[in-house]
Parts: structure tokens; sequence; C-alpha cells
């Protein structure tokens, strides 16, 4: 088991801060894990440290100029010790990030974030090091909507990602049940704690009889019926 490195480039490294905190600030300090963040501003040039520029065939907004982002990732993919590389771009443009991609991301050595902004990073950048030794692109989407760059749909991924790294998770019991019902059911069944009434509301009575058969049974009922009622269908297996 060894320590996977991730190399995060953005404009806005601040957005970063909340990975001191919970399950990835305990995996960077228990070093399961290692977190750096780079300003792609380092790397550009001029008085006005220009990052973006007006879009060939016109348009909207600006676009990401591709030096900056060569500079950044050869400094990142040259201080590596790795030999395998995976540069993940967020885009909604993407793959679909899945619980299984997770997965398959949790097991890699390196892993590289490029965060755009503006309308997104000149393409050329992902066509470079698609053709790059040792360099796997992979560009995500986290889902079908608007963001103002890549940095929040990071983080997500790597939440996804991190906390599947053996060691990460203080108890993993939880993976293993998600590993049951998963990708059938993204569903779980409802949880409930103490007081067995509240607010005239009470735990459904299976869960107070004791009769472990009869509690896994209700459970698996009730996510399928979540799962159903979420993929609109009576039998709630759309993919
Ligand atoms: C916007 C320059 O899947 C949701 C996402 C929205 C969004 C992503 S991922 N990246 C960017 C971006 O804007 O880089």
């Amino acid at each position: 088991m060894s320590k996977i490195s991730f190399d995060l480039i953005s404009i806005f490294p601040d957005y970063f801060s909340p990975l001191k905190l919970s399950l990835i600030g305990k995996a960077q300090e228990s070093d399961l894990i290692s977190i750096a963040i780079h300003d792609l501003r380092d790397q550009a040039e001029g008085v006005h440290k220009s990052v973006d520029d007006t879009p060939y065939g016109g348009g909207a907004g600006m676009v990401m100029s591709p030096e900056p982002w060569g500079k950044a990732i050869d400094s990142v993919l040259e201080n590596s010790e790795a030999t395998e590389h995976d540069l993940i771009i967020l885009t909604p443009a993407g793959e679909k990030l899945t619980q299984k991609i997770a997965e398959e991301l949790s097991t890699r050595e390196h892993l590289i974030f490029a965060c755009g902004r503006y309308e997104g990073i000149d393409y050329r950048v992902t066509e470079y090091y698609q053709s790059a030794p040792g360099v796997r692109v992979r560009e995500l989407s986290i889902g079908d909507y608007v963001l103002g760059g890549g940095e929040v749909a990071t983080l997500v991924t790597m939440e996804a990602i991190i906390r599947l790294i053996p060691g990460v998770l203080g108890n993993p019991d939880s993976l293993v049940e998600e590993s049951h019902s998963l990708p059938d059911e993204v569903v779980e069944y409802p949880n409930f704690t103490k007081p067995a009434t509240w607010r005239g509301l009470p735990v459904p009575e299976v869960l107070l009889s004791g009769n472990h058969a009869l509690i896994k049974s209700w459970r698996e009922e009730q996510a399928r019926i979540r799962t159903a009622k979420l993929h609109g269908e009576l039998d709630g297996r759309t993919r």
C-alpha cells in the first residue's frame, strides 16, 4: 500500500483550505496521502501575470492559455517520483463521475487535478498530455450543471476517491455495505437514532424488535423502495 500523491493546480489555491479538515485532513496527517497545491499564476509571464485570452473563432468570455498549464503540469511531472500519472480535468464535457471511477482512481499512485476557470482550458492541453508517456488524461464531470470552475468539482471527486483508500475510514464496515448495494442501489435505507419517539414520530417498530434477520430484510426493502422512487421506476434498475 503505497501513498497516493495529489497535485492540484488552480488560480484559486484557497479553494482547497477544506482539505485540512476531517477525513482528508487526517489522511494527510497519518501519511496515507499527500496533497500539494499549486498556483497557476506562478507560471504566468509579464507584469499582469495573465492566464487567459480571447477565444479563437470569437464568442463570449475568455479561455485559459495553454502555456501556463504546460509549465505547471510539466513541473508537477518532473518533481514526481511516480511512474504513472493521471491528469484529471473537471469539465461539464467530461465523463460522469461514478463510484466505479472513484474506486479505480483510488488505486492510482499520482493524481493531478487541473482546475479551469472562465470558459475553460485551451483544448490542446488535453491533446498534448494524451500523447505524453506515462500520463493518462481523464475529463470528468460531477453532474450536468454549470459551475464557475473546476475547484469545487475537484473537492467532490477527491472526497469520493480518498475515503476509499485503505486506512482512511476509521470503520471500513460502511465500505463493505456500500459495495454490496452499489451500483444497483445508490440509496441506502433510512436511519434512526434515539429518542424512540420524536415530536410524535415513532421509530419503525421492526428496528426495536431485536430480530436481526427481519431488520435486514426490512432495510433491503426500504433501500429498494427509495431507489425505485429516485429512478421513477417500479424495479429501480436503470443502469
Ligand atoms: C465547470 C471553467 O460537472 C459539473 C462541472 C461544472 C464545471 C466543471 S465540472 N468544470 C468547470 C470549469 O469551468 O472548469
